[in-house]
């Protein structure tokens, strides 16, 4: 999965990436790729079970898209425009401090909009002309009612993950990349006056939006600087601070949430290791994230939870205790299910 960072020149892009993906390296063309890893209590405690060679958990891949904009009109470059249609998850980073570098005063609800607005812009111009086109080709059928859909609700102000479009629909927009379709994280990047401020109250808190946006706040500033730090430091800083944990395990359970994705188990000797799937995923599918040999050669799912091998201490006493349940290929894996694949080759 991959998540681009946008928002406009000086909004604290680069020290929000920092602070999601410490340690991150720089790509090319002032473009940065990080990779975090999913947090997960359930891999300790497997692991603390197991005492594997390897934990591996859940991983995102973090986009610094950059902020150029265009000299004439101030909106995104064409360059940032297409890092953010490359990825699956935007993330608007709005302005909440003062930035001695830019004239305006800080205004993050006032860039959340514009930001709206210009995403939907850069969508209707593509609707639009693909609109034309067919016109003048005297096109009918599915893809052109829908395409008229979009328009007439993209000239409304209304992005287009808010439609709720049908798997047949969205078929139609296969190979397009549609900005305002893409999940959307707002995170108002706030200085720590801001944080205490109550004018901002309301954007502080973690909020779904519908079923694929959603916004928090955070002080990327103070973020940050916990991320650079070791994990002892970083305890003892967010104690100080009154904080439980860094925004970013927020942070990242919030994307996870938006887009559905939940994370299945395995155990063993050799690895712990968190596997995300989407929802509703059937168990020989989710197999073939394993292997696509044990998808093919699926014999069965041998599926536990957590909690009954904590009681039970190994797995062969739970499965005394009735608690190992042989599943089909058609089983939907669950968050959480602790599996082993049965399979030949
Ligand atoms: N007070 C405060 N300053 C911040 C915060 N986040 C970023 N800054 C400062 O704002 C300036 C711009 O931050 P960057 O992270 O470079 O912003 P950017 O969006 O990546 O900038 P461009 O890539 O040039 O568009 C830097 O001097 C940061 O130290 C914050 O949460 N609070
Ligand atoms: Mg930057």
């Amino acid at each position: 999965m991959q998540v681009g960072i946008c928002g406009y020149p000086g909004s604290g892009k680069s020290t929000v990436f920092e602070a999601l993906a410490p340690g991150a390296t720089s790509g090319k063309g002032g473009i940065s790729y990080g990779n975090i890893k999913v947090p997960d209590p359930r891999i300790d405690r497997l692991a603390e079970i197991f005492s594997p060679k390897k934990k591996v958990y859940a991983e995102v891949t973090f986009l610094d898209v950059g902020g150029q904009s265009r000299a004439d009109t101030g909106a995104f470059s064409t360059e940032v425009v297409q890092h953010m249609r490359n990825a699956d998850v935007l993330v608007h980073v709005a302005r909440g401090f003062e930035n001695p570098m830019l004239a305006q005063s800080p205004n993050p609800r006032r860039d959340r909009d514009l930001f709206a607005d210009e995403i939907n812009l850069l969508d209707l111009q593509i609707i639009e002309r693909r609109g034309e086109r067919w016109k003048k080709e005297n096109k009918k059928g599915a893809e052109v009612v829908v395409n008229d859909k979009l328009q007439a609700a993209l000239e409304d102000g209304i992005p287009l993950r808010a439609l709720d479009l049908s798997n047949e629909e969205l078929a139609t927009l296969s190979g397009i990349q549609l900005l305002s379709l893409k999940p959307l994280i707002t995170v108002f990047n706030l200085s720590e006056d801001g944080w205490a401020d109550d004018a901002l109250a309301d954007l502080r808190e973690t909020k779904i939006l519908g079923g694929n946006e959603l916004s928090m706040a955070l002080c990327g500033a103070v973020e940050k600087e916990i991320a650079e730090l070791d994990a002892e430091d970083q305890a003892e800083f967010l104690e100080g601070l009154g904080l439980g944990e860094p925004a970013r395990h927020e942070f990242v359970r919030a994307a996870y949430r938006l887009l559905d994705l939940i994370s299945f188990l395995t155990a063993g000797p050799d690895e712990c290791r968190a596997w995300p799937i989407h929802r509703g995923t059937i168990a020989r599918k989710a197999a073939g994230k394993v292997h696509s040999d044990i998808e093919r050669g699926f014999i069965r799912a041998e599926v536990y939870r957590l909690e009954d091998l904590e009681e039970h201490g190994t797995e062969a006493a739970l499965k005394s205790a009735g608690k190992m349940h042989l599943e089909g290929k058609e089983y939907v894996v669950k968050d959480g299910d602790v599996v082993n694949y049965r399979f030949n080759v």
